[in-house]
């Protein structure tokens, strides 16, 4: 179904890039359409940029932002063309029309236009903002286009234009969420916890993690999510150990622990939640142990997470509270310090506490500047997501704590005096969990 008219968000956004970037050209393709095999395509997502400046999901198409010395920037957007026939197989398109009258597009061609008038579009702009290697086809497009304008503007006395990757100044904007952005993200984050709540209360031992996958998909969906923010986590016992594991294919075992981390996608805006909880009713006190102490360091991480604290603070305190748990656990020896120093602490908490959160699960946004991390803001959202595996592979530790992996992870946003957690739905006490399981 089209639309015929969108949000204002989407212009204002716009205007926003552009007078931050008075002289700079913007060019974003939209995101490839990718081939699964033969003429079978992959689900199409837009580009999180592109649909971030546009609200246009369409494939093949290419959104232009040029700046007027009248200081009214232009958008044009270059599309497929209405085809009668090809909509017939693959659904309609709102056409160069569509662009002008729904996206407020200044002009709009279709898509084959764009190497014949991008030179023109480049004319007296002083920089060009282009993911250089976005594709060879696009590339060469816009390389053409930029030499046809280096060699006419050489006498001119301008300046030669200069290309930059345009996720830099739309990461900037993106990285602080507006009250409309925080409106689906809020949405996408209780849906979220709704479905890990109900999965925590449906799972049993025997099922296939590729059926909790399919669970976890259709509660979301059900309630209003298009599609998942990314490709869910379902990792039963040692399989959790496993960071980015997705074959999904084990079964779930009593006695076992199951890791989950999914999210829903509402209008383009995703949640990031990770829950572990036992196959069976209770956890083993090993388990217990792990879990707390994976608890602790996510409560003191959240309690500091506020404007002028830096992730990597927040992550030191984790580091921290985790490595003072497996020193009491026996799992390490030494000195606290020596052990932060030297690293060890990655035998069993490999990965960094925080990322940022929105369109895309790991968002854009620079976590760094000026050489230096960058204090938290008002409107910024990212996670907190301590964790505890032990691998397979090591046969040092304790039979007990072996094919274990937990962990927890909220996502949050920072206000005026403090945070706010998102995801508060999704229980994360041991005995509210038990009493899921019950
Ligand atoms: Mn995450």
């Amino acid at each position: 179904m089209l639309l015929t008219q969108i949000p204002q968000d989407f212009p204002v956004r716009r205007h926003r890039l552009m007078a931050a970037h008075p002289s700079a050209v913007f060019v974003l393709p939209a995101h490839p359409h990718w081939i699964r095999n033969s003429d079978v395509h992959h689900p199409y997502r837009q580009d999180s940029c592109f649909y971030y400046l546009t609200g246009f999901d369409e494939p093949k198409s290419c959104v232009v932002l040029v700046p007027s010395q009248t200081g009214s920037d232009r958008m044009i957007l270059f599309v497929q063309p209405k085809d009668s026939e090809k909509e017939i197989w693959e659904g309609e398109r709102y056409g160069v029309e569509g662009a002008k009258k729904v996206f407020q597009a200044d002009e709009a061609y279709p898509i084959e236009e764009l190497g014949s008038k991008l030179p023109e579009l480049f004319l007296g702009a002083e920089e060009v903002f282009y993911r250089m290697g976005f594709s060879a086809e696009m590339d060469q497009i816009v390389l053409t286009a930029l030499e046809s304008q280096r060699s006419r503007q050489g006498r001119t006395g301008r300046s030669l234009l200069s290309v930059q990757d345009p996720r830099g100044p739309v990461g900037e904007l993106r990285l602080y969420k507006s009250l409309e952005e925080l409106i689906a993200l809020r949405r996408a984050c209780q849906i979220s916890a709704l479905a890990h709540r109900r999965v925590m209360q449906e799972v049993r031992p025997g099922m296939r993690e590729f059926e909790v996958e399919a669970l976890v998909d259709y509660i979301c969906r059900k309630e209003g999510c298009q599609r998942l923010g990314y490709g869910s986590i379902v990792a039963n016992g040692k399989n959790a150990a496993c960071l980015h594991y997705h074959s999904h294919r084990d079964v779930l075992r009593e006695g076992e622990l199951l890791l989950m981390d999914a999210g829903g996608e509402y209008n383009y805006y995703t949640a990031d939640i990770t829950r572990t909880f036992p196959v069976g009713r209770h956890f083993s006190k090993v388990q217990a142990q792990m879990y707390d102490w994976v608890l602790k360091a996510q409560k003191e991480a959240i309690a500091m997470a506020r404007p002028g604290v830096t992730l990597p603070e927040i992550h030191q305190r984790v580091v921290e509270v985790m490595i003072e748990g497996f020193l009491c656990l026996g799992l390490l020896e030494g000195s606290p310090q020596e052990i932060y120093k030297r690293k060890q602490f990655r035998r069993f908490y490999p990965h960094s506490t925080s990322h940022w959160l929105g369109m895309d699960v790991h968002d854009s946004g620079l976590y760094m500047k000026n050489g230096q991390p960058r204090p938290l803001e008002p409107g910024m959202v990212f996670t907190i997501e301590p964790g505890f595996y032990v691998q397979p592979s090591d046969f040092e530790v304790p039979r007990e704590y072996q094919n274990i992996g937990i962990r927890i992870e909220d996502d949050v946003l920072i206000t005026k005096t403090g945070c706010e957690i998102l995801t508060q739905g999704v229980p994360k006490e041991r005995d509210e969990i038990e009493q899921l399981r019950a």
